[in-house]
Order: structure tokens, then sequence, then C-alpha cells
């Protein structure tokens, strides 16, 4: 796969995995979001621009993708963060004191206002590292990161989740645990 080719496909499997399984006819696992590779080679193959694609282009795009968006176990995959669509429930995690979330500079001030909410996903997105957060942040205007105090948000009752490769996810962060770093 060229990398043009490959960026379209891993963007067509987030869409699947992510977010609209049920348009396409694509069942995800209701606890961990995951389908067999199979079912979703069957229904990458059913939008007829795609119908060449094989197992290896798959794993192809699961190795390459930088943010190691997918995991594959067992002949199983799934988005391991990112969903609008299903909930996917992960275990609570021992997080690192200090997570970072990127940001810019226009939802700043909403975000001191009401804490980092999930928007249209089903978790907020927080990183171990700033890389991850500074990624995230970019993409919209202004990068702005904040840190975030885990101690003082467990303290306010949130629970963190480790979606694996430095990513947390939490259901909400207040903003008395947020900081610009
Ligand atoms: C902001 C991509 C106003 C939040 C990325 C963010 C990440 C608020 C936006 C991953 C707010 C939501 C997730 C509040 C949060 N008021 N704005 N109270 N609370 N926001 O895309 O974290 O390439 O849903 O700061 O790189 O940006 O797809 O979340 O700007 O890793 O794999 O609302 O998705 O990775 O945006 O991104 P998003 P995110 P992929």
């Amino acid at each position: 796969l060229d990398q043009t080719i490959e960026k379209r496909l891993s963007k067509w499997m987030t869409k699947l995995l992510r977010h609209t399984p049920e348009e396409f006819g694509l069942v995800l696992d209701s606890e961990d979001g995951s389908c067999t590779v199979n079912d979703l080679l069957e229904t990458i193959h059913a939008e007829s621009e795609w119908s060449w694609v094989k197992q290896e282009d798959i794993e192809q795009v699961v190795r390459n993708s930088e943010k190691q968006r997918f995991e594959i176990k067992n002949g199983r995959i799934r988005a391991r963060y990112g969903h609008s669509h299903n909930k996917i429930s992960y275990a609570p995690g021992e997080q690192p004191a200090v997570l970072y979330h990127g940001t810019n500079k226009k939802a700043l001030p909403s975000i001191l206002i009401e804490g980092l909410r999930s928007m249209g996903r089903q978790y907020v997105h927080l990183s171990e590292g700033t890389d991850f957060a500074t990624l995230a942040g970019s993409r919209r205007g202004e990068l702005i990161i904040l840190k975030v105090d885990t101690l003082s948000a467990a303290q306010l009752g949130v629970t963190f989740y480790y979606a694996g490769n430095e990513v947390w996810l939490a259901d909400h962060v207040p903003s008395e645990s947020c900081s610009v770093w």
C-alpha cells in the first residue's frame, strides 16, 4: 500500500470501528468494541472501491498507525480509543499523577468553566506525555496543552481508564483539576 491509500484505508477503518459500524452492517462487541478481522474485511469489501483489500493490508495499517489507533488480538480487531458510537469498557487503571490534554485557544475559556467534556466522543482523551496531546490539540487552531492533576480529579470522583500507548480516558475532568501547561 502506498502512503496515500494507507491513510485513506485507515480513515475508512476508523469510521467503521469508531463511529458508524451499524450503517454498514458491522456488529461490534458491546463490551470491547471489537469484531473479527474477517467481519471487518467483509464490510470493507462491501464498498466496491475497497474490494481489493486483503488481511495483510489491514495489518499494515494497524502496524503503521503512528498513534496505534487499532489493536489486533486473537483474530479480532478494535479501535483502541476515539469512539463516538459504542461506549467501550476499559479496566480502570492506576493513572500517573499528571496527564495532558491537547486543545486550542478558542476552547480554553469554556474548558476553564465546565472542565473537559467528551464532546462528540465517549470519553475525554488524555495522554502521559505531551507528544500525543500536541498532535491532538494542533488539529484545530492555536495549540494549548492542559495539565491534569489526576489526584485532585480522583478526589472529585473521576475514574481514569487506560487505552494503551500512553492514552488515558475519563468521562469528565473538572476544571479545578486542569491548568495550562
Ligand atoms: C474540546 C484524535 C469546549 C477538546 C486526536 C477538543 C486525539 C471542549 C474538542 C483523539 C470542552 C473535542 C481525541 C469544553 C473539551 N468546552 N471545548 N468544556 N471540553 N473540549 O476530537 O481530544 O487521529 O472529540 O479540547 O489526535 O481533540 O483520530 O477530542 O478540542 O488523539 O486517532 O473539544 O482523536 O486522534 O475534540 O481528540 P475531539 P480530542 P485520531
